[in-house]
């Protein structure tokens, strides 16, 4: 059977007869009672009853499995616990008792999708929300069943909310026609809980709305917010609220009127405050200017903690840079206290090989979950810090960036489905472990209902090729702390070397590996910008210190002499000709075990990976090739024997 991929990890089929009982009906019931009688796997005959409970052990959309019952407080509770049921019966767990409530109230997909159709660092094809011409804005057939199909993956992994354009927002998203259109897709997603949200354009009211200007203390840019709200939710009830990207990389925001993030957040608030919308303010803000761009954030931030409205979150990118390989987490994630604040991860690729790279993230999110910030002492993590629970809070959210486009299979590399899969999963459960959710995911997507023959052949070792997949990534293209080396632009490939007088230092690379005759990596340290003092202690003065420093993170905190030793006894150049070698090396042994699977699986997904893996092997040997030689003329060192024959023999 022709396979492309379009069904991603949903592959119910031949289920057995079940019988689901009821007590009330309601469109989401409709889609838990559908979905439980095509991918009943459970005992033939068997009476599934769903159950609305009220005691504690169930909060928000949670639900509780016992036997051959349900039991939820609210409808999307039994449509979550209706796919978990299904999701267990197919992987064979014989334990059907589980019970689970979400980590985050609002788990949110954000596209960066722009009203032409392009998508800004997408890597699956254009737009599956918009697109150019004069039919862009009606719903087809054909839209329709996307959507739903798009709806439906999301809610089996719990998502439940989805913002529709791209946060460098265009202002004519909120235009009658395009709002109109907004309204058609919610109609679409709401059956399954996704709540739609927009990215909004700071300048609207007067792009839009024909002010002479958008200063957020003047009244009457009040009052046109105030209106615009009222509008959304006249036509979208139940719209979640603005996602907003302010005075950051050109975008407009309240500081062009000389007013702060809180004052631009809190209009925005008071506006969707009567009908129960929030505001998702980003701290992705940096400015041209002689302070490290990793303190910036937090630099502008901290200050308004306590400041915002009830329903503003900020939303923070997981590191202080940019979506990194890797990235020490925010330090702003453990420094306000008094706001509410969101993890924001990115699903597509941007900086990690797009569609061609075969990465799983889940272990790049589950480090920036799991990392203590210390906040409370031992034992504060970016989860706890984020999902309400050091706060006694039940305001949260969490955000990924998706990496959907029209493409047959939904992402470009079939692999990066997991991706999708992952968010979702840790957004419901920030606890999981990448593995079990990689080991989910292989058998869902590959393997028929509860087989287990191919746990040697396949699953062991296509689970271990993933969970070594980021680090396999960070070493052949920024080991040990290197970071933000991509060329230009495009952000695809190497090119350390990019240095431009005539652009912003900050957007060139050697403004971030500072590569010199004595060493490499930037001094954030107590002697350099001392971003460590960002972090609480001990964070602090482990990072502040040479000796003490992480490795992988020890050219992002330090300027490291080439000949300084690391602990496996080499000194930093070699060590950072065998991390580069050895990102190569795994990338071949990557094609050697999917190699191993042909036959395993069907065809089309087999060749489809087999080729994307030839690239990347490729991509590796140019990222090794061309940071190595790079560096080499700083280092004067030659390449270690066994990795290269010297040129020059
Ligand atoms: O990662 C960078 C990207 C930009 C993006 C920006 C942001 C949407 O290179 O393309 O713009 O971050 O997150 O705002």
């Amino acid at each position: 059977k022709a396979e492309d991929g379009h069904q991603l990890w949903l592959r119910h089929t031949a289920a057995k007869q079940v019988k689901v009982v009821s007590p009330r009906k309601s469109p989401v019931l409709t889609i838990a009672v559908q979905e439980i009688k095509n991918g009943w796997l459970g005992k033939d005959g068997a009476e599934l009853k769903f159950d609305f409970v009220k005691d504690g052990s169930v909060t928000d959309d949670g639900f509780r499995l016992e036997g051959n019952k349900i039991a939820a407080k609210t409808d999307l509770g039994i449509l979550y616990g209706s796919y978990e049921l299904l999701r267990r019966q197919y992987l064979g767990k014989s334990d059907q008792n589980y019970a689970s409530n979400p980590s985050y109230s609002r788990r949110i997909l954000n596209h960066w999708d722009n009203l032409d159709g392009s998508v800004e660092r997408g890597y699956a094809g254009a737009s599956i929300f918009w697109r150019q011409g004069d039919s862009s804005l009606q719903l087809s057939e054909a839209d329709i069943a996307l959507y739903k199909e798009y709806a439906r993956a999301n809610a089996s992994i719990g998502i439940n909310g989805t913002v529709l354009n791209n946060v460098n927002a265009s202002a004519k998203i909120l235009t009658i026609a395009y709002l109109q259109k907004v309204q058609a897709i919610a109609t679409v997603l709401r059956p399954y809980g996704l709540k739609v949200y927009l990215s909004v354009n700071f300048s609207s009211p007067v792009t839009v709305g024909k002010l002479k200007t958008a200063d957020p203390l003047v009244p009457a840019v009040r009052h046109w917010w105030a209106a615009k709200a009222k509008e959304i939710y006249s036509l979208i009830p139940d719209f979640g609220g603005f996602l907003v990207k302010a005075n950051s990389e050109g975008q407009p925001g309240p500081q062009n009127f000389g007013r702060t993030h809180v004052d631009g957040a809190n209009m925005m608030a008071d506006a969707l405050s009567p009908f129960g919308g929030i505001v998702m303010w980003r701290a992705f803000v940096y400015q041209p200017s002689n302070e490290d761009r990793t303190k910036q954030a937090y630099n502008e931030f901290l200050k308004f903690d306590g400041k915002f409205k009830k329903n503003v979150i900020i939303q923070i990118k997981n590191g202080p840079l940019d979506f990194q390989p890797r990235e020490p987490f925010s330090p702003l994630f453990g420094a306000m206290i008094k706001t509410p604040v969101m993890p924001e991860f990115q699903i597509t690729q941007e900086y990690l090989g797009w569609s061609n790279h075969l990465v799983f993230l889940s272990t790049l999110w589950e480090e920036c979950l799991q990392s203590d910030t210390y906040r409370n002492g031992k034992g504060s993590t970016v989860a706890a810090c984020t999902d309400g629970t050091m706060d006694k809070r039940t305001f949260s959210a969490i955000a990924g960036v998706s990496n959907i486009g029209l493409e047959r299979n939904w992402t470009g590399h079939i692999f990066a489905q997991a991706n999708w899969y992952a968010f979702g999963r840790l957004a419901w459960d920030n606890k999981l472990k990448s593995e079990d959710i990689a080991d989910e995911w292989i058998r869902q997507t590959f393997l028929s209902p509860t087989e287990k023959k191919m746990e040697r052949t396949f699953v062991k070792p296509i689970k271990e090729m993933m969970m070594q997949s980021r680090e396999v990534a960070v070493d052949y293209m920024m080991p040990l702390g290197l970071h933000h080396i991509f060329a230009e632009g495009h952000h695809y490939g190497p090119a350390p070397w990019f240095s431009n007088k005539a652009i912003r230092a900050d957007w060139t690379s050697v403004y971030y590996h500072n590569a010199d005759l004595l060493g490499v990596g930037f001094n954030r340290s107590s002697t350099g910008s001392n971003a460590v003092e960002q972090y609480h202690e001990p964070l602090r003065s482990t990072f502040n210190s040479l000796e003490s420093c992480p490795e992988e993170y020890l050219l992002w905190f330090h300027h490291v002499p080439w000949t300084y030793k690391l602990k496996n006894g080499n000194d930093l150049w070699t060590a950072l000709c065998y991390r580069y070698d050895s990102g190569l090396q795994r990338v071949r042994a990557f094609q050697r075990i999917w190699d191993s699977t042909k036959g395993l699986i069907d065809d089309e997904r087999f060749r489809s990976v087999q080729s994307k893996l030839k690239i990347q092997s490729r991509d590796a040997q140019v990222w090794k090739d061309a940071c190595l030689l790079y560096f080499q003329q700083f280092s004067k060192r030659e390449i270690p024997y066994d990795l290269e024959r010297p040129i020059y023999e």
